[in-house]
């Protein structure tokens, strides 16, 4: 499923994970837009580039499967993510296509009987005009129905979204929710939305929502009196949104809460009123047998191991995650700055501006509930320095602001002291590698001093007093490669950068973050062969197998160091 908990007691909803159809574009016979016959089968979700042979295939494909259909309602497919493009055809009809491999999409199909229906899903993964975000990087783009998909059956009006923001009331809480309807019929529909939660309940009233409208309901649940959510005590409750008709259920939603107010006072980042350092680890979803499709044991077992350093904090690097992981994250109480789909794009992209835009606003709108999501990042390492680029960092951090304002708002830079655009976000991040990139240990803290002294003048354009995340940091290691020269790409070498870089950055008062890069080694795309070693990003405390490396043992002692220092 789409989640780690089930969202609908009254919706009737049905995975679709198994074996569909499958056809490469090399093997189709016929030149019409869908295959006349498939050659093979797939795993949903899974990533193509597991079946060998294919471990390379960059280009199209074509899955398929019967889905059943229920006459007086539609049918909702609901994707967690496809890689990268999904055309979405139902019995031939072209019913949907959505761009970008990690936000989730849906389609939805009045059922016109009870006859099931062919369901084919065109996958691109191609990179080009066609493409902004997905390109030769240091990541690989897989290919494939990557993420769940589930078939969900909708009345005529159906509940699209639902929203809840906690606010602080001294010691009580409020719950501001917004309720999103929408109505697929020819006829409009009256309903009426009750909600509740920790034992509070609320009537938002009736609405007409007209044939093909959306239509939103608002209200406020006051003076709930709740435990807070935190890293410690990652407290969730369930709000269980119900739609009427009459007197008759017709349609629910329910979705996990935590209530946390992260804010910034100062140079500080308050979660609950309280000054927290958040320290942890930049992740790719990368495996060697997934991909990035990681089943769900997979990623809780990354978790355990974070959790075994001893880190409280992740980056989704450098795209909105798949909503399980970020369950499991609500679960287990890692804060995680979570950021729209960019890495080092160029702005010229035709498509850029209409991809960014899109990717933030679905990142947002799906994950708008996220307890553990406590800060909204954007366009890493991208042009900050000219004023066109300026443009564009206010462009999408102004939208970020306008869509979601209860969460600070950063980017990564690489750009220290030539960067414009300080003055737009919440929270200063740099990705700095002065022990790897033209330096070595020594010059991680000297080097520090010298751009904070810059960062809290005016000379910044706007940082001066902000917080600062290092937002990237670390050194490269091959798994195995033991010198006691410490030579670069040992695992010697690597501990010691880890080392210095944790020793100043988690005790410095200005740093209120420090995310490891990275977490585990990761494939690149093929343009970035010849430029690591392995044609890997081999910058991982643990190599891509989870293997762990020399700096294992010195990262989770730093890392226990500065979590018992906030613990007294
Ligand atoms: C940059 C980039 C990362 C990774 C890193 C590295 O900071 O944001 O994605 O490429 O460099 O390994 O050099």
């Amino acid at each position: 499923m789409l989640r780690t908990f089930s969202e609908h007691d009254v919706r009737y909803c049905e995975s679709l994970a198994g074996r569909w159809d499958f056809l490469v574009a090399a093997d189709k016979k016929d030149r019409k837009r869908l295959p006349a016959s498939y050659n093979r089968t797939i795993q949903v979700p899974s990533a193509w580039e597991c079946l060998p042979g294919l471990e390379n295939y960059r280009g199209t494909a074509w899955l398929r499967r019967n889905v059943e259909m229920c006459e007086g309602m539609a049918l909702r497919l609901v994707f967690g993510g496809v890689s990268h493009t999904g055309t979405v055809f139902v019995d031939g009809k072209q019913e949907g296509q959505h761009y970008d491999a990690f936000t989730p999409w849906d389609v939805v199909v009045p059922c016109k009987s009870s006859d099931d229906a062919e369901v084919v899903v065109e996958v691109d993964n191609s990179f080009g005009d066609n493409s902004a975000l997905h390109k030769e990087n240091d990541y690989y783009s897989y290919g494939g129905i990557t993420r769940p998909v589930v078939a969900e059956y909708v009345p005529p009006v159906y509940i699209d979204r639902v929203h809840a923001k906690p606010v602080k009331r001294g010691r009580a809480w409020d719950l501001e929710v917004t309720v999103r309807l929408k109505n697929w019929s020819a006829a409009s529909g009256r309903r009426q939305v009750q909600l509740g939660i920790a034992e509070a309940e609320l009537d938002l009233g009736r609405v007409t929502v007209r044939a093909g409208a959306t239509r939103t309901l608002k209200g406020v649940l006051k003076g709930l009196d709740v435990n807070p959510w935190t890293s410690e005590t990652p407290q969730l409750y369930e709000l269980v949104v119900y739609l009427i008709d009459g007197d008759e259920v017709v349609d629910d939603q329910i979705d996990r809460l935590g209530f946390r107010q992260v804010e910034v006072r100062g140079k500080k980042i308050l979660m609950n009123g309280k000054p927290v350092k958040m320290r942890g680890y930049n992740r790719h979803e990368d495996h060697p047998q997934f991909g990035c499709a990681l089943p769900l044991a997979a990623m809780a077992a990354d978790l355990e191991i974070m959790r075994d350093l001893g880190c409280n904090f992740i980056r989704t690097c450098h795209y909105p995650n798949d909503m399980r992981f970020l369950d499991l994250c609500d679960e287990l109480g890692f804060y995680v700055w979570e950021e729209s789909h960019a890495r080092n794009i160029p702005f010229s992209h035709p498509k850029f501006r209409e991809q960014i835009k899109t990717n933030t606003e679905e990142m947002i709108d799906w994950h708008f509930n996220r307890p553990a999501i406590v800060i909204w990042g954007c366009l890493n390492e991208c042009d900050s320095v000219s004023r066109g680029g300026a443009r564009e960092h206010k462009r999408v951090i102004d939208l970020i602001k306008k869509l979601d304002r209860s969460r600070p708002v950063t980017f990564a830079s690489n750009k220290a002291d030539r960067d414009l655009c300080l003055g737009y976000v919440d929270i200063v991040s740099w990705n700095r590698y002065d022990a790897w990139y033209g330096g070595g240990p020594e010059d991680v803290e000297p080097r520090l001093q010298t751009i904070l002294k810059w960062l809290h003048s005016k000379a910044s354009r706007g940082g001066k007093g902000k917080p600062v995340i290092m937002s990237e940091f670390g050194g490269g290691a091959i798994y195995g490669n033991r010198r006691t020269c410490k030579a670069k790409w040992s695992e010697e070498y690597q501990c010691d950068c880890l080392d210095e870089c944790l020793r100043v950055y988690l005790n410095h008062p200005d740093i209120a973050g420090a995310a490891i890069w990275q977490f585990c080694d990761v494939r690149l795309t093929q343009s970035w062969w010849g430029s690591r070693p392995r044609n890997m990003n081999n910058k991982g405390t643990v190599d891509e197998y989870r293997r762990p490396k020399l700096a294992y043992e010195t990262v989770k002692r730093r890392m226990h160091e500065a979590r018992d220092k906030q613990d007294r």
